[in-house]
């Protein structure tokens, strides 16, 4: 006899269990107003996840659904990741010239010589059409944030950690937070209404300790002050910050999740645990131990349905019959 397929309905009613409710999700999140129009073989410019400050060619190697994965093009396919197709770290061809920024040519490339028309022309690439791209309506405006402000910002990697950080990149509404005198694998994309920076003199305000830049010379007594004048900045002013409303999901709220270990898949999953910014994600029928902390904002949060409304397979709770060996896992 055919297995009768999964239903959220049947789950939640089976579970006395609620999903999270469309409002708490953003934009980002929430059901798509567009198709994924992304073909497999079309090349794009993109933010390389692991360097946010440097933008790489990239190709989309698989799509399913409303995401796709793409390739850093020369690069180990270890390096390849998934995004939503409204992602905002995805650019058209030519977008880097255009803005100003340095494009890094796929692998074997030197700079000068990389050419786009020539290369698609090379790798037979699908062109893809400009308006697949979407550009975020901006609701917050980062015009008070300029290159080379200084801030203070949490070390995300590092979440203790509030440093001092610079106002590296502007595009759109966000903006790239470096922390100065570190490699730019700290670095993120954020808006004015992230919980994760502050103005100049927000650790003093509120005793807490500021991480000075590393190699400060007297890193204990850090002085703003006399920072901006050797280094020639100024600080973001302070009513540039915005910060936005806590978000509202609560204990028990099932929704789907990527998984973060194959992020091929999305999961069934169950707000476990919850901060102000931040929310505990687990895995119906996992263990615990692959619970994890994310921003709220995550895009790879989703409302139930998600999965089903745009056509991208959805992994079912794990049940206890399921779990045959420690391999099956
Ligand atoms: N010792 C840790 C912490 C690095 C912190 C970097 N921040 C301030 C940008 C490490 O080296 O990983």
């Amino acid at each position: 006899s055919k297995k009768k397929p999964w239903s959220w309905d049947q789950y939640l009613h089976e579970e006395k269990a609620v999903a999270a409710p469309m409002r708490v999700f953003t934009e980002h999140q929430s059901f798509p107003v567009n198709r994924n129009g992304f073909k497999v073989g079309m090349r794009l410019e993109g933010i390389d996840p692991l360097h946010p400050s440097m933008f790489c060619v990239l190709s989309v190697v698989e799509v399913i659904g409303y995401r796709l994965r793409l390739h850093i093009d020369g690069y180990s396919e270890c390096y390849d990741f998934w995004v939503n197709a409204d992602s905002p770290d995805i650019k058209p061809t030519g977008w880097c010239e255009m803005t100003g920024h340095k494009l890094q040519p796929p692998k074997g490339y030197k700079e000068h010589e990389f050419n786009w028309a020539k290369y698609q022309e090379a790798c037979n690439a699908q062109v893809e059409p400009k308006n697949l791209f979407k550009t975020p309506k901006s609701t917050v405006t980062t015009s008070a944030f300029q290159v080379g402000m200084k801030l203070e910002a949490v070390d995300r990697k590092n979440p203790c950690l509030v440093c001092v950080a610079t106002v590296a990149d502007i595009i759109d509404n966000r903006f790239l937070v470096h922390f100065d005198n570190w490699d730019d694998t700290y670095d993120y994309w954020c808006d004015a209404t992230s919980p994760h920076i502050h103005p100049v003199g927000w650790c003093q305000d509120h005793g807490r300790p500021l991480t000075a830049p590393q190699g400060h010379p007297n890193p204990e007594h850090f002085l703003w002050e006399e920072y901006l004048e050797d280094t020639g900045s100024s600080a973001v002013p302070s009513q540039a910050f915005c910060v936005r409303a806590p978000h509202r999901f609560q204990v028990n709220m099932k929704l789907e999740a990527v998984d973060k270990r194959n992020p091929m898949l999305v999961r069934v999953a169950t707000i476990v645990d919850t901060e102000d910014y931040r929310v505990k994600v687990h895995f119906d029928g996992w263990h615990e131990k692959f619970d994890f902390w994310a921003d709220s904002d995550l895009p790879d949060l989703h409302p139930s349905g998600w999965c089903a409304r745009t056509a991208h397979p959805l992994e079912p709770p794990l049940r206890p019959s399921d779990v045959k060996s420690p391999a099956a896992q």
